[in-house]
Protein backbone atom coordinates (compact mmCIF):
# COMPACT_ATOMS: atom_id res chain seq x y z
CA UNK A 1 0.00 0.00 0.00
CA UNK A 2 0.79 3.43 -0.52
CA UNK A 3 1.47 5.21 2.44
CA UNK A 4 2.87 8.65 1.53
CA UNK A 5 4.95 10.93 4.51
CA UNK A 6 2.96 13.78 4.99
CA UNK A 7 5.51 16.95 6.49
CA UNK A 8 4.02 18.13 10.13
CA UNK A 9 2.04 21.37 8.33
CA UNK A 10 0.52 19.12 6.33
CA UNK A 11 -0.28 16.27 8.36
CA UNK A 12 -1.36 19.17 11.18
CA UNK A 13 -4.10 21.15 8.35
CA UNK A 14 -5.08 17.52 7.35
CA UNK A 15 -5.89 17.07 10.92
CA UNK A 16 -7.21 20.07 11.98
CA UNK A 17 -9.61 19.81 8.57
CA UNK A 18 -7.70 22.96 6.97
CA UNK A 19 -7.37 23.26 3.28
CA UNK A 20 -4.69 21.76 1.68
CA UNK A 21 -3.29 22.14 -1.85
CA UNK A 22 -1.03 19.58 -3.60
CA UNK A 23 1.35 19.91 -6.21
CA UNK A 24 3.27 17.83 -8.47
CA UNK A 25 7.13 18.12 -8.80
CA UNK A 26 7.91 17.19 -12.84
CA UNK A 27 6.85 20.62 -13.20
CA UNK A 28 9.35 22.42 -11.17
CA UNK A 29 12.06 20.20 -12.24
CA UNK A 30 13.83 19.84 -15.59
CA UNK A 31 11.52 17.84 -17.27
CA UNK A 32 9.14 20.55 -17.03
CA UNK A 33 11.22 23.90 -16.82
CA UNK A 34 13.92 25.19 -17.44
CA UNK A 35 16.14 26.90 -14.35
CA UNK A 36 15.87 29.86 -13.26
CA UNK A 37 12.27 30.06 -14.44
CA UNK A 38 11.79 26.83 -12.30
CA UNK A 39 12.40 28.04 -8.70
CA UNK A 40 10.52 30.91 -9.65
CA UNK A 41 7.21 28.99 -10.48
CA UNK A 42 7.88 26.95 -7.43
CA UNK A 43 7.99 29.86 -5.48
CA UNK A 44 4.58 31.55 -6.76
CA UNK A 45 2.67 28.94 -6.72
CA UNK A 46 3.26 28.17 -3.36
CA UNK A 47 2.96 31.72 -2.49
CA UNK A 48 -0.56 31.99 -4.29
CA UNK A 49 -1.73 28.99 -2.41
CA UNK A 50 -0.84 30.63 1.12
CA UNK A 51 -2.24 33.70 0.21
CA UNK A 52 -5.48 32.31 -0.82
CA UNK A 53 -5.51 30.30 2.96
CA UNK A 54 -4.20 26.47 2.06
CA UNK A 55 -1.24 24.96 3.17
CA UNK A 56 0.42 24.20 -0.54
CA UNK A 57 2.37 19.78 -0.33
CA UNK A 58 4.92 19.16 -2.78
CA UNK A 59 4.52 15.66 -3.67
CA UNK A 60 7.73 13.66 -4.76
CA UNK A 61 10.15 10.68 -4.33
CA UNK A 62 12.81 11.58 -2.09
CA UNK A 63 15.41 8.58 -1.11
CA UNK A 64 12.95 6.22 -1.87
CA UNK A 65 9.84 7.78 0.35
CA UNK A 66 6.43 9.27 -1.39
CA UNK A 67 6.60 12.33 0.18
CA UNK A 68 3.62 15.08 0.38
CA UNK A 69 4.66 18.48 1.47
CA UNK A 70 8.77 19.41 1.36
CA UNK A 71 10.62 21.64 3.38
CA UNK A 72 12.57 24.43 1.80
CA UNK A 73 15.47 23.03 1.81
CA UNK A 74 14.24 19.85 0.15
CA UNK A 75 12.37 22.24 -2.70
CA UNK A 76 15.80 22.87 -3.58
CA UNK A 77 16.20 19.14 -4.26
CA UNK A 78 13.42 18.76 -6.81
CA UNK A 79 14.57 21.48 -8.97
CA UNK A 80 17.38 19.68 -10.82
CA UNK A 81 17.20 16.82 -13.47
CA UNK A 82 14.77 13.94 -12.56
CA UNK A 83 13.50 10.67 -12.78
CA UNK A 84 9.84 10.86 -14.20
CA UNK A 85 7.09 9.35 -12.41
CA UNK A 86 4.05 8.57 -13.24
CA UNK A 87 1.32 6.35 -10.89
CA UNK A 88 2.55 3.24 -12.06
CA UNK A 89 6.18 3.78 -11.44
CA UNK A 90 5.76 5.18 -7.78
CA UNK A 91 5.79 1.85 -6.30
CA UNK A 92 9.30 0.96 -8.10
CA UNK A 93 10.74 3.84 -6.96
CA UNK A 94 9.93 3.70 -3.39
CA UNK A 95 11.34 0.01 -3.86
CA UNK A 96 14.45 0.76 -5.45
CA UNK A 97 15.10 3.85 -3.08
CA UNK A 98 15.18 6.38 -6.36
CA UNK A 99 17.29 9.59 -4.90
CA UNK A 100 14.99 11.93 -6.64
CA UNK A 101 11.68 11.40 -8.44
CA UNK A 102 9.18 13.99 -9.74
CA UNK A 103 5.60 13.30 -9.13
CA UNK A 104 3.57 13.76 -12.73
CA UNK A 105 -0.30 14.48 -12.48
CA UNK A 106 -1.09 10.95 -12.39
CA UNK A 107 1.31 9.84 -9.49
CA UNK A 108 0.80 13.42 -7.39
CA UNK A 109 -2.88 12.78 -7.68
CA UNK A 110 -2.33 9.20 -6.44
CA UNK A 111 -0.40 10.58 -3.38
CA UNK A 112 -2.69 13.33 -2.58
CA UNK A 113 -5.43 11.02 -3.04
CA UNK A 114 -3.84 8.45 -0.20
CA UNK A 115 -3.00 10.62 1.84
CA UNK A 116 -6.64 12.02 2.20
CA UNK A 117 -5.76 15.63 0.44
CA UNK A 118 -8.53 16.93 -2.13
CA UNK A 119 -7.81 19.44 -4.15
CA UNK A 120 -4.41 19.28 -6.94
CA UNK A 121 -3.30 21.84 -8.90
CA UNK A 122 -1.02 21.09 -11.78
CA UNK A 123 -0.42 23.80 -15.30
CA UNK A 124 -1.28 21.21 -17.98
CA UNK A 125 -2.39 17.74 -17.80
CA UNK A 126 -1.37 15.15 -19.82
CA UNK A 127 -3.75 13.74 -22.60
CA UNK A 128 -4.68 11.65 -25.58
CA UNK A 129 -1.37 12.43 -28.09
CA UNK A 130 -1.89 13.29 -31.26
CA UNK A 131 -1.65 9.90 -33.42
CA UNK A 132 -2.99 7.90 -30.31
CA UNK A 133 -4.66 6.10 -32.70
CA UNK A 134 -1.37 4.42 -33.64
CA UNK A 135 0.77 4.90 -31.09
CA UNK A 136 -1.52 3.91 -28.10
CA UNK A 137 0.01 6.89 -26.34
CA UNK A 138 -2.63 7.93 -23.95
CA UNK A 139 -1.45 10.00 -20.98
CA UNK A 140 -1.68 7.64 -17.36
CA UNK A 141 -3.00 11.21 -16.19
CA UNK A 142 -6.64 10.77 -17.55
CA UNK A 143 -7.00 7.40 -15.79
CA UNK A 144 -5.59 8.92 -12.89
CA UNK A 145 -8.24 11.42 -12.61
CA UNK A 146 -10.90 8.87 -13.10
CA UNK A 147 -9.92 6.76 -10.29
CA UNK A 148 -8.84 9.42 -7.43
CA UNK A 149 -11.02 11.62 -5.35
CA UNK A 150 -9.66 14.61 -5.87
CA UNK A 151 -10.17 17.96 -7.90
CA UNK A 152 -7.54 19.19 -10.19
CA UNK A 153 -6.77 22.28 -11.34
CA UNK A 154 -5.22 22.85 -15.08
CA UNK A 155 -5.13 25.13 -17.44
CA UNK A 156 -7.14 22.52 -19.91
CA UNK A 157 -4.19 20.12 -21.76
CA UNK A 158 -0.96 20.89 -24.38
CA UNK A 159 -2.24 22.02 -27.44
CA UNK A 160 0.14 19.33 -28.63
CA UNK A 161 -2.30 16.93 -27.81
CA UNK A 162 -5.28 15.54 -29.25
CA UNK A 163 -7.77 17.83 -27.20
CA UNK A 164 -10.74 16.49 -28.83
CA UNK A 165 -10.06 12.88 -27.94
CA UNK A 166 -8.65 14.18 -24.32
CA UNK A 167 -12.41 15.37 -23.66
CA UNK A 168 -13.68 12.20 -25.32
CA UNK A 169 -11.33 10.32 -22.70
CA UNK A 170 -12.66 11.99 -20.02
CA UNK A 171 -16.35 11.58 -20.88
CA UNK A 172 -16.15 7.97 -21.33
CA UNK A 173 -14.13 7.57 -17.57
CA UNK A 174 -16.33 9.80 -15.71
CA UNK A 175 -14.98 12.89 -15.55
CA UNK A 176 -16.77 15.98 -14.44
CA UNK A 177 -14.82 18.91 -16.88
CA UNK A 178 -15.72 22.27 -15.29
CA UNK A 179 -14.86 25.29 -16.87
CA UNK A 180 -13.47 27.91 -14.64
CA UNK A 181 -15.74 31.06 -15.41
CA UNK A 182 -15.12 30.20 -19.15
CA UNK A 183 -17.36 27.85 -21.75
CA UNK A 184 -14.11 26.43 -23.34
CA UNK A 185 -11.57 24.02 -22.82
CA UNK A 186 -8.37 26.29 -22.80
CA UNK A 187 -5.12 24.77 -24.28
CA UNK A 188 -2.89 26.12 -22.04
CA UNK A 189 -0.86 28.96 -23.59
CA UNK A 190 -4.47 30.34 -25.01
CA UNK A 191 -7.39 30.71 -23.30
CA UNK A 192 -9.61 28.31 -25.76
CA UNK A 193 -9.08 25.17 -27.81
CA UNK A 194 -13.04 25.89 -29.78
CA UNK A 195 -13.81 22.86 -28.02
CA UNK A 196 -16.75 23.45 -25.42
CA UNK A 197 -16.16 22.60 -21.30
CA UNK A 198 -18.96 20.56 -20.71
CA UNK A 199 -19.77 22.37 -17.66
CA UNK A 200 -19.21 26.15 -16.77
CA UNK A 201 -18.94 27.38 -12.78
CA UNK A 202 -18.34 30.51 -11.67
CA UNK A 203 -17.81 29.90 -8.32
CA UNK A 204 -15.66 28.00 -5.18
CA UNK A 205 -18.59 26.27 -3.96
CA UNK A 206 -19.97 25.05 -7.02
CA UNK A 207 -16.73 22.66 -7.30
CA UNK A 208 -16.95 22.01 -3.47
CA UNK A 209 -20.75 21.07 -5.01
CA UNK A 210 -20.04 18.66 -7.43
CA UNK A 211 -16.92 17.07 -5.54
CA UNK A 212 -19.56 16.52 -2.90
CA UNK A 213 -21.99 14.70 -4.42
CA UNK A 214 -20.50 12.31 -6.95
CA UNK A 215 -22.20 9.14 -6.96
CA UNK A 216 -18.76 7.28 -7.14
CA UNK A 217 -16.50 8.56 -4.27
CA UNK A 218 -13.43 6.69 -6.10
CA UNK A 219 -13.32 9.60 -8.90
CA UNK A 220 -11.80 12.91 -9.90
CA UNK A 221 -13.03 16.31 -10.97
CA UNK A 222 -11.32 18.21 -13.35
CA UNK A 223 -11.61 21.99 -12.98
CA UNK A 224 -9.68 23.99 -16.08
CA UNK A 225 -8.63 27.60 -15.91
CA UNK A 226 -8.04 29.65 -19.20
CA UNK A 227 -4.52 31.49 -18.99
CA UNK A 228 -4.79 35.01 -17.81
CA UNK A 229 -4.85 36.70 -20.61
CA UNK A 230 -2.09 39.65 -20.20
CA UNK A 231 0.33 36.63 -20.63
CA UNK A 232 -1.87 34.47 -23.21
CA UNK A 233 0.44 33.07 -26.80
CA UNK A 234 -0.71 33.68 -29.81
CA UNK A 235 -2.20 30.89 -31.15
CA UNK A 236 -1.45 30.92 -35.20
CA UNK A 237 2.23 31.09 -34.23
CA UNK A 238 2.07 28.43 -31.34
CA UNK A 239 0.38 26.15 -33.84
CA UNK A 240 3.66 26.30 -36.24
CA UNK A 241 5.96 25.83 -33.43
CA UNK A 242 4.06 23.30 -32.17
CA UNK A 243 4.00 21.17 -35.98
CA UNK A 244 7.59 21.55 -35.99
CA UNK A 245 8.32 20.53 -32.42
CA UNK A 246 5.94 16.91 -32.70
CA UNK A 247 8.27 16.92 -36.15
CA UNK A 248 11.12 16.90 -34.69
CA UNK A 249 10.13 14.31 -31.83
CA UNK A 250 9.44 12.11 -34.38
CA UNK A 251 12.70 12.62 -36.38
CA UNK A 252 14.88 11.65 -32.89
CA UNK A 253 12.96 8.95 -32.27
CA UNK A 254 11.57 9.71 -29.17
CA UNK A 255 8.98 7.63 -27.12
CA UNK A 256 6.26 7.24 -24.72
CA UNK A 257 7.91 9.23 -21.21
CA UNK A 258 10.34 11.06 -23.59
CA UNK A 259 7.59 12.67 -25.83
CA UNK A 260 6.18 15.10 -23.28
CA UNK A 261 9.40 16.78 -21.85
CA UNK A 262 10.99 17.08 -25.12
CA UNK A 263 8.14 19.06 -26.99
CA UNK A 264 8.11 21.15 -23.70
CA UNK A 265 11.29 22.13 -24.40
CA UNK A 266 10.90 22.51 -28.03
CA UNK A 267 8.46 24.79 -27.55
CA UNK A 268 10.34 26.75 -25.20
CA UNK A 269 13.28 27.42 -27.43
CA UNK A 270 11.31 28.18 -30.43
CA UNK A 271 9.25 30.96 -28.79
CA UNK A 272 12.26 32.23 -27.71
CA UNK A 273 11.11 31.70 -23.99
CA UNK A 274 8.21 33.39 -24.17
CA UNK A 275 6.60 30.39 -23.40
CA UNK A 276 8.39 29.92 -20.09
CA UNK A 277 6.58 33.13 -18.54
CA UNK A 278 3.06 31.53 -19.90
CA UNK A 279 3.42 28.42 -17.98
CA UNK A 280 4.17 30.40 -14.74
CA UNK A 281 1.41 32.82 -15.22
CA UNK A 282 -0.76 29.87 -15.65
CA UNK A 283 0.94 27.64 -13.14
CA UNK A 284 0.29 30.54 -10.48
CA UNK A 285 -3.34 31.18 -11.51
CA UNK A 286 -4.29 27.99 -11.07
CA UNK A 287 -2.72 27.41 -7.65
CA UNK A 288 -4.97 30.66 -6.49
CA UNK A 289 -8.23 28.88 -7.61
CA UNK A 290 -6.88 25.70 -6.35
CA UNK A 291 -7.03 27.45 -2.88
CA UNK A 292 -10.10 29.10 -3.49
CA UNK A 293 -11.79 25.44 -3.80
CA UNK A 294 -9.83 23.83 -1.40
CA UNK A 295 -10.97 26.29 1.77
CA UNK A 296 -14.68 25.88 -0.16
CA UNK A 297 -14.03 21.86 0.46
CA UNK A 298 -12.70 22.24 3.92
CA UNK A 299 -15.60 24.85 5.07
CA UNK A 300 -18.56 22.65 3.57
N1 LIG B 1 2.43 19.88 -18.77
C1 LIG B 1 3.27 20.90 -18.47
N2 LIG B 1 4.42 20.68 -17.83
C2 LIG B 1 4.73 19.44 -17.43
C3 LIG B 1 3.83 18.36 -17.71
C4 LIG B 1 2.69 18.63 -18.38
O1 LIG B 1 3.00 22.04 -18.80
O2 LIG B 1 5.79 19.28 -16.83
C5 LIG B 1 4.11 17.01 -17.13
C6 LIG B 1 3.09 16.75 -16.03
O3 LIG B 1 3.78 16.26 -14.90
C7 LIG B 1 2.17 15.70 -16.62
C8 LIG B 1 3.14 14.95 -17.51
O4 LIG B 1 1.57 14.88 -15.68
O5 LIG B 1 3.93 15.97 -18.08
C9 LIG B 1 2.47 14.11 -18.56
O6 LIG B 1 3.42 13.27 -19.15
P1 LIG B 1 2.95 12.13 -20.16
O7 LIG B 1 2.43 12.87 -21.36
O8 LIG B 1 4.19 11.35 -20.49
O9 LIG B 1 1.91 11.34 -19.46
MN1 LIG C 1 2.69 8.87 -22.75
Amino acid sequence: MLTPVLSSEVSGALADRRPVVAMESTIYSHLGLPSPANADALERCSAAIRAGGAVPAVSAVLDGVARLGLSDAEHERILGPARKIAERDLPVAIAQRWEFGATTVSASVSIAAAAGVSVFATGGLGGVHRGAEVTGDVSADLDALARHHVVTVSAGAKAFLDLPRTLEYLETAGVPVLGWRHDWFPAFYTRSSGLPVAHRVEAAAEVAGTFANMARTDGGVLVTVPIPEAAELDAAELDAVIDAALGDCVEAGIEGAGVTPFVLARIATATEGRSVPANLALAENNAAVAAEIAVAIAGA
